[in-house]
């Protein structure tokens, strides 16, 4: 079992500073040395940079597309080298919009994978419905091919996902246009009401039936630490409350590292610039942590 840390300092997906500063902070707080711990062999940390156009005029509503475009373009054939080298990418970002490439790099080598993409936020605007211009709203629609015509930053991007692989859990603010997408292309989505109704364990239970019935497709994990409830993840751009409790968030990660079938992760959005003081920074940090170390097999006995 060997890991390999692709960390990514990137905040052009959104408009809130500090984002990029996650990667260190979770480094930092010595996830390296945990997973080492949990039996993982640890490849040397890739430390992305990523350096930003001259000129990135808005393409239609998308702010900074060449940025984006470019810089996911980089995770993308990173995160396929990490898999050709038998290890498992674990992306930390970041904004979510590096999930472009994340998805990317893991399809290309995983044509059967699925996606269970666990958020407050479905992630799925296309360049038309964006109500924001924020890429890091859009990384879903762009790896299904619903952005028509795509814009051309994004021409590299194979729409790889099909609707049948893509699983959410902990939505809770889905823009309009965003829950259009998800009825027409009947999409697994479970939000926070569906974890009241059903508990975690029916949840993660029914998310896996949709999007793995054979249980065979490879898993892709894509966190963003804003499914949990700011109570437990404050420093972050977007905070919804009423989001997963922490034993929710761990839960899912348990349960899928459990199927023996997770290739990659990804955990976003951690912005140790946004907590009200250092200790709701290291809450949310320390959540981080948690949740990868979970599906890293942690709790399994
Ligand atoms: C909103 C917010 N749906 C947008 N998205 C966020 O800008 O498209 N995603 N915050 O994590
Ligand atoms: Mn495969
Ligand atoms: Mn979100
Ligand atoms: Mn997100």
């Amino acid at each position: 079992r060997n890991v390999q840390i692709i960390s990514c300092p990137f905040s052009g997906g959104q408009a809130r500073g500090g984002v990029e500063l996650g990667p260190d902070h979770v480094l930092e707080h010595g996830l390296e040395k945990q997973l080492e711990s949990l039996d993982w062999t640890i490849a040397p940390t890739k430390s992305l940079s990523f350096p930003e156009p001259a000129s990135d005029p808005d393409e239609g509503k998308l702010k900074r597309p060449n940025f984006v475009g470019s810089s996911t373009k980089n995770v993308a054939d990173t995160v396929a080298a990490a898999l050709k080298a038998g290890t498992f990418p674990l992306t930390i970002g970041g904004d979510h919009s590096l999930a472009i490439g994340t998805v990317s790099g893991v399809f290309s080598q995983h044509a059967d994978a699925c996606l269970l993409w666990i958020d407050a936020h479905a992630d799925i605007n296309t360049p038309q419905s964006t109500p924001s211009g924020n890429i890091h709203g859009c990384p879903v629609s762009f790896l299904m091919g619903l952005a028509e015509p795509c814009p051309p930053q994004f021409a590299w991007v194979k729409p790889y996902l099909k609707s049948n692989k893509l699983a959410y859990i902990g939505l809770r603010d889905v823009d309009p246009g965003e829950r259009e997408i998800l009825r027409k292309h009947n999409i697994a989505a479970f939000s926070m009401h569906h974890v009241d109704k059903y508990g975690i364990g029916k949840v993660v239970e029914l998310a896996l039936e949709r999007v793995n019935p054979d249980g065979k497709s490879p898993i892709h994990l894509s966190l963003d630490i804003d499914a949990l409830d700011p109570e437990h993840a404050p420093a972050t751009g977007t905070p919804v409350r009423g989001g997963l409790s922490l034993r929710e968030a761990c839960y899912i990660c348990e349960a899928l590292a459990e199927t023996g079938n997770l290739v990659a992760m990804d955990i976003m959005e951690c912005n140790p610039a946004l907590g009200a003081d250092a200790q709701s920074v290291n809450a949310t940090i320390a959540a981080a942590c948690s949740v990868v170390r979970c599906a890293m097999g942690e709790t399994l006995l």
